[in-house]
C-alpha cells in the first residue's frame, strides 16, 4: 500500500476547539482524529494539539487542531492558543443551556484574541441526548445566522457529523486561501503558495507567513 510520509501536504491549517468545559470538545478531537471516545468526564491533559490530514478539493490538508488543557474553566486561554488559527470550532452542549449562552462569550473570546477573517463553526454536541435537550435546533439556526457562523448538531458519541463539521470549516479555509492566491497571482503576477507551505488567512495578499504553531 502507497503511503504518505507525514510531512507531505500541500497546506497546514491551524484550528482551535473552544466552548466551555464539559461540553466535548476533546472527545470530538479524538473522534476526528484517531477515532475515539473515551465516556469518563477527566478533564484533558497534555495533548495541545492533534493532527489529521484529509483531502480537500484535491489537495492535501495537514489540520492541526489545538485543544485547551482545561484552562477554559478559569477563563484562562492564553492568546498563543488562538495564533496563527484560520478555523475555530465553537462547542455548546444541546443539553446544558448555559454552555449555548456562553456562545457569546466565545465569539467575544475570539474576536479580542483571533484573526478577524477566522472561519468559526458552532457546534451543538451531545445530539445522542436528544431526551435531555435544552436548546433547540432552531435557537441555535437563528444564532448562528445572526453572527454568521456556519452551524451542525454533532455526536462525538455517535460520530455523526463530526467528519462533516471540519470538512466543512476546511473547505471554506480552502476557498478563502484558493481565492487570495489566484488574486495575488493576478495581481501581481506571483507563485501561488508552495506546496507545505502554512497559510495564515489573514495575509491581505496570500502570501505565506511563518506564523503557527509554537507556544
Ligand atoms: N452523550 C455524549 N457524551 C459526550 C459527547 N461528547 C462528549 N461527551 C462526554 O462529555 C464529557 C466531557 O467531554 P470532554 O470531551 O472531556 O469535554 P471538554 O471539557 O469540552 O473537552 C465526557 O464525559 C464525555 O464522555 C457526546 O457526543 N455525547
Ligand atoms: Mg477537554
Amino acid at each position: 500500500m502507497a503511503h504518505r510520509v507525514d510531512h507531505e501536504y500541500d497546506y497546514l491549517l491551524k484550528m482551535v476547539l473552544i466552548g466551555d468545559s464539559g461540553v466535548g470538545k476533546s472527545n470530538i478531537l479524538s473522534r476526528f482524529t484517531r477515532n475515539e471516545f473515551s465516556l469518563d468526564s477527566k478533564s484533558t491533559i497534555g495533548v495541545e494539539f492533534a493532527t489529521r490530514t484529509l483531502q480537500i478539493a484535491g489537495k492535501t490538508i495537514k489540520a492541526q487542531i489545538w485543544d485547551t488543557a482545561g484552562q477554559e474553566r478559569y477563563r484562562a486561554i492564553t492568546s498563543a492558543y488562538y495564533r496563527g488559527a484560520v478555523g475555530a470550532l465553537l462547542v455548546y452542549d444541546i443539553t446544558k443551556k448555559q454552555s449555548f449562552d456562553n456562545v457569546q462569550r466565545w465569539l467575544r473570546e475570539l474576536r479580542d484574541h483571533a484573526d478577524s477573517n477566522i472561519v468559526i463553526m458552532m457546534a451543538g454536541n451531545k445530539s445522542d441526548l436528544n431526551h435531555l435537550r435544552a436548546v433547540s435546533e432552531e435557537d441555535a439556526h437563528m444564532l448562528a445566522e445572526k453572527e454568521g457562523l456556519s452551524f451542525l448538531e454533532t455526536s462525538a458519541l455517535e460520530a455523526v457529523n463530526i467528519e462533516k463539521a471540519f470538512q466543512t470549516i476546511l473547505t471554506e479555509i480552502y476557498h478563502i486561501i484558493s481565492k487570495k492566491a489566484l488574486a495575488a497571482q493576478a495581481a501581481a503576477s506571483v507563485a501561488a503558495p508552495a506546496p507545505g507551505t502554512t497559510i495564515n488567512v489573514a495575509d491581505s495578499y496570500g502570501g505565506t507567513t511563518k506564523s503557527c504553531c509554537s507556544t
